[in-house]
């Protein structure tokens, strides 16, 4: 098993026919396994972004706390099969790093942010995430793996993938802003994202 390489973001990785299927896909998905709206542990207070998920695997956040569980928390289904064009992206970009277990999908609607945060609620760290941008572009921000490093800000459009393995992998980021308009993709503006993850360790063979 390898892995890692730092920040890699692959500008308009789908063009716009790609993204248009990408959307038809996740609209029947999202029929299936609808989007909650998580709440912050302890506090309860609302995330302004709603999610999804399919895969094994789905990330939610309740009054309990943040983690991963094989079924949508309000459904109490399994989450949809990852799609086959989000399989294929992982193996293209992410070569050698285990089978993606989780695609958290995050829609922002207009004014919906994402606070500064680290992601680590996975087993692994190993392996990269790797994020798929929709819809109106997004500024985001990422820094160091201490609250206290540096930031640098950058925007994300419609189509482009970020890979974030190596140290980036643990780094602090969020999503300060949507840019209302950017984006003919979807009907009533917003922005999808789309996080493929390995949770779990791989269990030893061979
Ligand atoms: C940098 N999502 O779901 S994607 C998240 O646009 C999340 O919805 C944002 O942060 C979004 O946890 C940012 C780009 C991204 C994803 C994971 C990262 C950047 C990352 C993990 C480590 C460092
Ligand atoms: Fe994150």
């Amino acid at each position: 098993m390898t892995t890692s390489s730092g920040f890699r973001l692959l500008p308009e990785y789908f063009d716009r026919p790609l993204q248009q299927q990408l959307v038809d896909t996740l609209r029947d998905l999202l029929s299936e396994a609808p989007l909650f709206q998580p709440v912050m542990p302890r506090t309860g207070k609302a995330f302004s972004v709603r999610m999804s998920n399919c895969g094994s695997l789905g990330w939610v956040s309740d009054i309990n706390g943040y983690r991963y569980q094989a079924n949508h928390p309000v459904t109490g289904k399994p989450w949809p099969q990852m799609p086959d064009v989000l399989r294929d992206l992982w193996h293209d970009v992410a070569p050698g790093a285990p089978e993606p277990e989780a695609c958290l999908i995050n829609f922002y609607e207009p004014g919906a942010r994402m606070g500064l945060h680290q992601d680590r609620d996975e087993e692994m760290f190993e392996a990269p995430v790797v994020s798929v941008s929709l819809g109106d572009t997004a500024t985001f921000r990422i820094g160091g793996q201490t609250r206290k490093d540096p930031t640098r800000s950058m925007r994300l459009a419609s189509g482009d993938v970020v890979v974030l393995g190596g140290e980036t992998r643990l780094a602090f980021h969020g999503i300060d802003r949507v840019l209302d308009g950017t984006s003919t993709l979807l009907k009533n503006g917003g922005r999808i994202n789309l996080t493929l993850r390995r949770v779990t360790k791989p269990s030893q063979t061979s």
